[in-house]
């Protein structure tokens, strides 16, 4: 089985599948879909129009969520197993989690903050600091108090067991330093904590130094030009 999973590092979505199949060390072939200028009929494959996708020979499936989860059912791996609970409570406490980082943290995080400051200047377009701090300022804060709430006094999200939503909701925080920004460890000390804490664990540290390598290649060649 040789799986090729489109999308773009930079991509959360991307980003967490790369995740699992990493640490799975599942072995896959790249090919770059960037999400500006996709292929018209990238469509056929991505409903949406979205990346991550996955193929397996002529089996193509859209969605981060639903490609982790069919990576932890059918890879029968012991890495990936634990990311989802065996208890139901927890496992709902998961899907819940992965969607708030999806669908609440995404847009603030990585469609404001990451698009503006780090993706449009990428293409040569202006960023508009005024909605960056509109995010910071309105939306964030709720976002990581509830967060906060969540994660109380635990190492990890739920359970205190390192799962799938732990993955989603790092995954959109990178994107979220990739924009230059940083957990205020004044006002939000335990999520700034884990965090680091994620930051240390390796499968993590060789995707994200990967990435900031690429950051750094692309702006050091606009400052020459
Ligand atoms: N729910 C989707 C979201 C994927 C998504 O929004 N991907 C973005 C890139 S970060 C994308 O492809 N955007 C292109 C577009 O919206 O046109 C998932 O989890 O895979």
């Amino acid at each position: 089985m040789a799986y090729t999973l489109h999308g773009a590092p930079l991509s959360p979505f991307v980003r967490k599948v790369m995740y699992l199949l990493a640490c799975s060390n599942t072995e896959y072939k790249l090919k770059i879909v960037a999400p500006v200028g996709m292929p018209d009929d990238f469509i056929k494959i991505s409903p949406l129009k979205k990346i991550p996708v996955l193929q397996d020979d002529d089996w193509y499936q859209a969605d981060s969520s639903v490609v982790c989860n069919y990576l932890i059912e059918t890879l029968d791996h012991p890495a990936l197993k634990p990311l989802m609970p065996g208890h139901a409570k927890a496992r709902a406490q998961v899907r819940w989690l992965e969607k708030f980082a999806d669908y609440e943290l995404a847009p603030c995080l990585t469609f404001t903050v990451f698009r503006q400051r780090t993706l449009r200047p990428i293409y040569d377009k202006a960023t508009d600091e005024a909605s960056v701090q509109e995010a910071l300022n309105n939306k964030m804060p709720a976002l990581f108090d509830y967060l906060t709430s969540q994660l109380g006094k635990q190492t990890y999200f739920v359970d205190n067991n390192f799962s799938l939503a732990d993955v989603a909701i790092t995954t959109q925080m990178v994107n979220f330093m990739h924009g230059r920004e940083t957990i205020d460890a004044q006002r939000w000390p335990t999520l700034a904590t884990y965090f680091d804490h994620m930051m240390q664990l390796p499968t993590w540290q060789t995707l994200i130094q990967r990435e900031q390598a690429t950051l750094a290649k692309i702006f050091a060649a606009k400052t020459k030009s």
